[in-house]
């Protein structure tokens, strides 16, 4: 029995000391040095290889190394074999202390004021109070709900949006279809936070943007295919919406003489709004291999039908 790690090799080092000490008995490999293929029971993976079925015959479970599995061919899976993603707290951290400083800085106009300080400009901006400034999130999972938990310390008001009905403390809650416009219509900054599945994909459009009122600002740390980045580039340039936040985009990295790129009032970071902890990490795949071995359901098992 082995268990497989595929992803960044320099990490992959340091989930193997970290196995080494907390869990000696599990015989752990670092891809592509597998050893026999039959003996691989588990894989730690951002991409898995291609046709797992054949690659590991006796594959178990299959661990995201990351907490989206959007990047997983799910029908390519094997049914039976549980695909578990990573529910850690270095994300959780990560994302929050992303989207917060992001927030601030359209908030508190800091973009504004760096182009001021490129043209040696002194100029003071009126500096608006927190309460007029209305963060929406789309997604109330783990990060959406971390993340409007510490924004509202700050006293934005703040709201989410999800697929079924939820009630946070100090946060107003939309569901579904007929709770998103609504949901648009107050929110002046909005904070994408969703799975990429078939029906998130392709989701931030003209349409649902428009929705937003003028001046709104948007950051973007889900998945690069949610956002129409034609669209996003059109309403900037129209003025209805002031500011991008982009974390991801499409293709990643994004091409060198892509528009968004040189965009004035589009920020681009290269998908590291947050990133899984390997201490945090391993700790949290080893809980999932006793609760597996003892029949217990896994702590952030996706459910196929839904994609997430
Ligand atoms: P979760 O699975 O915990 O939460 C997903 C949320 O999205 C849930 O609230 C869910 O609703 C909602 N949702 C899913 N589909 C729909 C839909 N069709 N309509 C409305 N709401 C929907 O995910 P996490 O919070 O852990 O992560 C979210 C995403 O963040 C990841 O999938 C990944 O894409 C991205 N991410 C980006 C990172 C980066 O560095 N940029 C790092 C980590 C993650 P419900 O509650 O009703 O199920
Ligand atoms: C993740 C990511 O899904 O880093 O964890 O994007």
């Amino acid at each position: 029995m082995s268990f497989v790690y595929k992803a960044d090799p320099s990490r992959g080092a340091m989930w193997a000391k970290l196995f080494a000490q907390h869990a000696p008995d599990i015989p752990f490999k670092l891809w592509p040095d597998i050893g026999d293929p039959a003996q691989v029971r588990y894989l730690a993976a951002w991409q898995p290889p291609d046709d797992p079925a054949r690659a590991l015959p006796n594959l178990e479970v299959l661990f995201s190394t990351g907490a989206g599995i959007d990047q997983f061919d799910l029908s390519s899976i094997p049914g039976h074999v549980p695909i578990v993603r990573m529910i850690e707290p270095g994300i959780v951290e990560g994302m929050i202390e992303y989207v917060t400083h992001g927030v601030l800085t359209i908030h508190r106009d800091f973009l504004d004021y760096a182009s001021q300080q490129q043209a040696a400009k002194w100029h003071e901006l009126t500096v608006r109070p927190a309460a007029s400034c209305r963060v929406g999130v789309l997604g109330l999972g783990m990060l959406g709900k971390a993340v409007l938990e510490r924004l509202r310390l700050f006293g934005y008001p703040c709201a989410g949006w999800s697929r079924s009905e939820h009630s946070i403390e100090g946060v107003d809650c939309y569901a579904g279809e007929q709770g998103l416009d609504a949901f648009l219509a107050r929110t002046d900054v909005l904070v994408c936070l969703l799975p990429l599945t078939p029906a998130t994909r392709q989701m931030l459009d003209a349409r649902l943007l428009g929705k937003l009122p003028r001046g709104a600002s948007l950051i973007q740390t889900g998945r690069g295919p949610h956002l129409v980045q034609a669209d996003l580039l059109r309403l900037l340039d129209e003025g209805h919406l002031r500011y991008a936040l982009l974390d991801v985009t499409t293709p990643e990295p994004l091409p060198s003489d892509h528009p968004l790129w040189t965009h004035p009032r589009v920020r681009i970071t290269p998908h590291i709004a947050s990133a899984t902890r390997p201490e945090t990490a391993v700790e949290s795949v080893l809980e999932n291999l006793r609760r597996h071995r003892q029949g217990l359901p896994m702590i952030g098992e996706i459910d196929r039908g839904r994609g997430y």
